[in-house]
């Protein structure tokens, strides 16, 4: 699809009316879709088209089942009936055309620029964390209908999708399988030498991958950086969830997490006055560590109220389920923050530090979070946990750099 075929495709179903003066422009800046805005000039009124095709825009080499368009579309129906107002309107989906309208969010910012401008969002914690409970825990089978969730199971297998995760997320940054990962160049021999050269993480990263690929554990979103999601000051929409399928809860939680660490990782580098460069890094550390604890005390209140399986009310029960999925969620954390600085799918907060050495220490400070993330995932039982390993590579880095 072009801008005019969006036009056209637009005028056709009957989106706008007939009098309508319809412009379109391509919006996406994902590595997979093409995106259109389709606007009336005359009523103002605007909305969404999406189609998927066959390769993903980052390259050819990916070839990923349109299908993926209709899970997008059912998951974005259901986060509207589990977590309304979180999730952006959805009107229509063609199955010929593997395409489906949405709901326009341009008067929102895609998170991570609005991190990258070093905007504080003060209804993120409480919104994320609403949608991650509302959405996953209410997939489980401690929540639903067994047989239910299996047919959903069923609904919702994915794997195209599920492949490109576990090369590019489980596989590649730690063994560079298929030779396409892209380090930074000056950080090419570290990495070398504290990732691939590290045989101990290897053995636990494998532990995680095989978890990924097997624990239908809830319908989770399966993307879910801050490139997945919109705000601003006042709200919060989660986007692109084509790469859902029932896996681990911590694949989802893990995401927001690290991708808010790439964010305070820009923050470090690029901030210049010392004073607004602390408070904002310092609410960025409050945000890490309130999506993990927030996200336990509204788990635990869901469970508490909704839980129908008759073992989930025995003592502890509850505990020892969210302790799990804390410590899957930082496993995930570091495998995030490692794909995104070694593997082929960059993000822009550490592509943009534009001081080499600022980049370079940025990399490494999370490249060394990261290996303790993963191999010690079990003792990151809160929020205060993860932001204490953070702080803890830093310093590290820090002494580091003193001694080059
Ligand atoms: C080929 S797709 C590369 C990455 O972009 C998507 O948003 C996912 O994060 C995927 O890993
Ligand atoms: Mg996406």
């Amino acid at each position: 699809m072009q801008p005019d075929d969006a036009i056209a495709y637009a005028k056709e179903r009957g989106f706008f009316p007939a009098d309508a003066e319809l412009e379109s422009e391509e919006i996406g800046d994902g590595n997979i879709n093409y995106v259109f805005r389709v606007r009336d000039r005359r009523s103002g009124r605007s909305l969404i088209i999406k189609q998927g095709g066959e390769t993903a825009r980052i390259s050819d080499a990916f070839r990923i089942t349109p299908d993926r368009v209709r899970i997008e579309y059912e998951m974005l129906k259901r986060y509207n009936e589990l977590a309304p107002g979180l999730a952006p309107e959805v009107y229509a989906y063609d199955e010929v055309m593997r395409a489906f309208a949405m709901e326009d969010l341009s008067h929102l910012s895609i998170m991570r620029r609005a991190l990258m401008e070093h905007r504080k969002l003060p209804h993120f914690v409480e919104h994320i964390t609403t949608f991650l409970v509302q959405t996953l825990f209410y997939t489980t089978d401690v929540a639903m209908d067994p047989k239910v969730k299996k047919a959903l199971v069923r609904r919702f297998i994915n794997p195209d999708l599920c492949e490109i995760t576990e090369d590019l997320v489980y596989t590649e940054p730690f063994t560079d399988a298929k030779r396409r990962n892209d380090p930074y160049p000056p950080n090419r021999e570290w990495i070398e030498r504290m990732i691939y050269g590290d045989d101990e993480l290897r053995r636990e990263v494998a532990k995680l991958k095989w978890q990924f690929m097997s624990e239908a554990q809830a319908l989770i979103h399966g993307d879910l950086h801050t490139g997945s999601i919109f705000v601003d000051e006042r709200e919060t929409k989660v986007i692109d969830p084509e790469f859902a399928f029932f896996g681990p809860i911590g694949y989802d939680v893990g995401n927001v997490v690290a991708n808010l660490m790439f964010a305070w990782a820009n923050a470090g580098a690029t901030m210049e006055d010392e004073a607004a460069r602390l408070d904002y890094l310092h609410w960025l550390e409050q945000a890490i560590a309130g999506v993990v604890d927030r996200f336990r005390a509204k788990f635990l209140a869901a469970w508490h109220q909704d839980a129908r399986d008759p073992l989930a009310r025995g003592i502890g029960v509850a505990e020892d389920y969210v302790d799990r999925v804390i410590v899957d969620s930082a496993g995930v954390t570091g495998l995030e923050l490692a794909r995104r600085i070694i593997g082929l799918a960059h993000v822009k907060d550490i592509t943009s530090i534009s001081d080499p050495e600022k980049r370079l220490k940025a990399e490494r400070t999370l490249l060394r979070a990261a290996k303790v993330f993963i191999l010690d995932r079990y003792r990151h039982l809160d929020g205060s946990a993860f932001v204490a390993t953070l702080k803890t590579a830093h310093r590290e880095e820090e002494k580091a750099e003193r001694r080059r």
